[in-house]
């Protein structure tokens, strides 16, 4: 009834259907299939969000042995931009604030970032910031329930908005709505409007002194903003002098602020060099490492940061890497892995040949569903680790295996008894994760021992891992990882205390662990999009009651839609100008120079967005992301930066 599965299942090779497989012997053909191959880098293994610290660490160590990086995650669609950008700009990938600096902030910009759908949670703190008095800026194309207007005071609803004592909210002060794909001219203009205020008088606007003691770059910074023209921040933001003026004050009188942001950042081509010009605008103002001021990058599955602390990257950190082969004993693979983009390419082309997921639905979230369909249908072997079937069953390699494990609510039982995982929160918070239910099943096993089931068939006794030793008990998994990571001292003991315990986070201290020991200003030359006539930007985004790939209802409440996720929001002079009307069926194609794709059956929804731009659901519109448009140096596809045209339904 809930979509669960109890046994394992097999689509065996030139059947039709999907048939029970006892355990051992679903594990048994995976190892067997893998030893088989001509090398361990023909074997991809995914990874999505939900998997816990100890589960990643143990399935990295099984890849890792068995010979490949090969890791990819849903991270490479998702924050890898902002990962790749804070490395580069502060020494760490990760966000340099914690919950309780929004109750000390007195301004949060919320940039490509929809808190009231995706981020519910954190709508709390949001609220409270403003409730203490905090200004709050809006950068992004659609004007967001929960951030710009007044919304549904209805309690009834698990309203996260009721925080604000059940009255209709608005939390934004200003809204700056944004071209899609315009954020970095928005950035620079603000930073060019401060450098203008800092020029007038003199250590009015600017943090010399943190400046000079903490950073590097800055004249190179300075140089860029002198370079690049108002009129063009003007044309690629769609925004208007007064509105930088506005919100460039605002920035100016804070003592400190936050900046947040998600996927309408990160999925774009320029998204690392605009997400360094967040920091950029952070390291003017020394708007970093103080109470009430940092980078906020809000992730989205429960333990997607985590996952990577343990090692689930297609890369190696040079420490990561000895810590691992000095407590394993044996040579890692030497060679990078493929990313998700890379991986795609890789089955479609032959090179891989086994499949396997440990969690998330690969053929629904990744971009070009057409062509990542084909990539899964042209492996020898796929393997899902899954808690509910989902669409890439449907579409199998020559043979398909399903193991079903067991949620994170429910009791973990193993042979030293009730189990716990953990997992990283954005802020670096490692806390315990423990199932009260009752499984659905006894047949059900925990991505763990599935793990370890794996890893003792295909290594063999050669591995010299104690593979049913974590299976048993998963305090010897935090022991080795203790070893490994870098920062989880006394893991088996801090995870136990209530509210767990925060990662070693330097930037936070002002300690930024790049190799000169500075922050280091990352100036960009503003990217210009090229959009032909007649068509139009697209963007790709979430409804409240969908998660990911799952969805739960056909209704987006907070946009004003009912019973339908084929739409296309539209300008209403772009609805004229392509002589369509609201609630008009149509054909979308995108056009990119691999390629031309379309979906057909779309309902044009006239939309406040500006002009040029539209918007349609994730993941209904995948078909139209194309496989080769990819951020610089993340590699993350462009979802929210599409180029379209629109025509009536054929
Ligand atoms: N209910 C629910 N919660 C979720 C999820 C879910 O699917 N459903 N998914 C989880 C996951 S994995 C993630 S990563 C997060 C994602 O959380 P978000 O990033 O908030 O989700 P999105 O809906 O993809 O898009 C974010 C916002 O970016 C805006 N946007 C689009 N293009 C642009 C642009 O060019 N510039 C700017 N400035 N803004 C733009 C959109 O209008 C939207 O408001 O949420 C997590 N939480
Ligand atoms: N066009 C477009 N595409 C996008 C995005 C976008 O904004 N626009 N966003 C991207 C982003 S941010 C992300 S994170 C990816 C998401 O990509 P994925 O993580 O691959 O997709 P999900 O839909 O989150 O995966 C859901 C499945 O995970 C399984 N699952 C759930 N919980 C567990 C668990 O505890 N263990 C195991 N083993 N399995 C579990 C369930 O079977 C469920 O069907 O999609 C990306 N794709
Ligand atoms: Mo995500």
């Amino acid at each position: 009834q809930r979509g669960r599965r109890t046994e394992p299942l097999i689509l065996r090779e030139g059947s039709e259907y999907y048939e029970p497989i006892k355990w051992d012997d679903a594990i048994a053909l995976i190892a067997n299939k893998l030893n088989n191959l001509a090398s361990p880098d023909e074997a991809i293994f995914y990874t999505s969000g939900r998997t816990s610290n100890e589960a990643a660490f143990l399935y990295q160590l099984f890849v890792r042995r068995f010979g490949t990086n090969n890791l990819p995650d849903c991270s490479n669609m998702c924050h890898e931009s902002t990962s790749v950008a804070l490395a580069e700009s502060i020494g760490l990938g990760k966000a340099t604030i914690r919950l309780e600096d929004f109750e000390q902030t007195d301004l949060v910009i919320v940039i490509g970032q929809n808190p009231g759908t995706n981020a519910p949670r954190m709508l709390s703190s949001l609220a409270a910031a403003k409730k203490a008095g905090a200004k709050m800026i809006a950068i992004n194309p659609l004007p967001e329930v929960g951030l710009t207007s007044f919304v549904d005071p209805n309690p009834q609803h698990g309203n996260p908005f009721s925080v604000l004592g059940f009255r209709p909210a608005k939390l934004a002060d200003i809204h700056l709505p944004v071209r899609i794909g315009g954020d970095m001219a928005v950035l620079k203009g603000l930073m060019k409007f401060l450098l203008e205020r800092e020029r007038r008088v003199p250590n009015s606007t600017f943090d010399h002194e943190f400046i000079a003691a903490k950073t590097e770059g800055y004249d190179e910074l300075i140089a860029t903003l002198d370079e690049t023209s108002w009129d063009e921040i003007y044309t690629a933001s769609g925004l208007s002098r007064e509105q930088f003026e506005e919100a460039g004050e605002m920035i100016a009188a804070s003592n400190g602020f936050i900046t947040c942001w998600a996927m309408g950042v990160t999925q774009h081509v320029e998204a690392v060099a605009t997400i360094q010009d967040i920091v950029n605008l952070h390291l003017l103002r020394g708007a970093i490492g103080k109470p009430g001021a940092g980078l906020c990058p809000v992730r989205g599955h429960s333990n997607v940061q985590g996952d990577r602390t343990m090692g689930i990257w297609e890369k190696m950190t040079p420490v990561f890497r000895d810590n691992l082969e000095r407590e394993f004993a044996f040579d890692t693979p030497e060679r990078d892995g493929l990313n998700t983009v890379e991986s795609i390419a890789s089955m479609r082309d032959g090179r891989a040949k086994v499949f396997f997921a440990m969690g998330g639905n690969f053929a629904a979230a990744s971009p070009d569903t057409k062509a990542v369909s084909h990539a899964l249908q042209n492996c020898d072997l796929t393997v899902q680790v899954i808690t509910k079937l989902n669409r890439t069953a449907l579409t199998p390699g020559r043979t398909s295996i399903i193991l079903p494990c067991l949620g994170r609510s429910e009791i973990d039982r193993q042979a030293s008894g009730d189990q716990f995982v953990s997992t990283e929160s954005t802020m670096l918070n490692v806390q315990m994760s423990k199932g009260i239910f009752e499984p659905a099943s006894d047949l059900l096993q925990s991505e763990i021992r599935i793990v370890c089931q794996l890893a003792k068939a295909t290594l063999g006794d050669e591995s010299e891992i104690d593979w049913d030793g974590f299976a048993a008990d998963y305090d010897r998994i935090r022991d080795t990882i203790e070893r490994v990571v870098p920062g989880f001292d006394d893991y088996n003991e801090r995870v136990r205390v209530p509210g767990g315990f925060y990662l070693p986070n330097p930037p936070r201290e002002r300690n930024f662990p790049t190799a000169s020991g500075k922050a280091h200003f990352r100036p960009s030359v503003l990217e210009k999009i090229d959009l032909p006539p007649g068509r139009l930007l697209m963007t790709t985004i979430r409804s409240h009651d969908q998660f990911n790939t799952t969805i739960y209802g056909l209704d987006d409440r907070y946009r004003g839609i009912d019973g339908g996720r084929h739409v296309i929001f539209m300008n209403e002079a772009d609805i004229a100008k392509h002589g369509l009307s609201d609630r008009q069926l149509v054909d979308i194609t995108s056009h990119f120079d691999d390629g031309e794709r379309s979906v057909s059956g779309f309902t044009v929804v006239e939309y406040k967005i500006p002009a040029g731009c539209c918007a349609a659901y994730f993941p209904e519109a995948n078909p139209l992301i194309p496989l080769g448009s990819r951020a610089k140096r993340s590699f993350t596809p462009t979802s929210k930066c599409v180029v379209v045209s629109v025509r009536p339904a054929g």
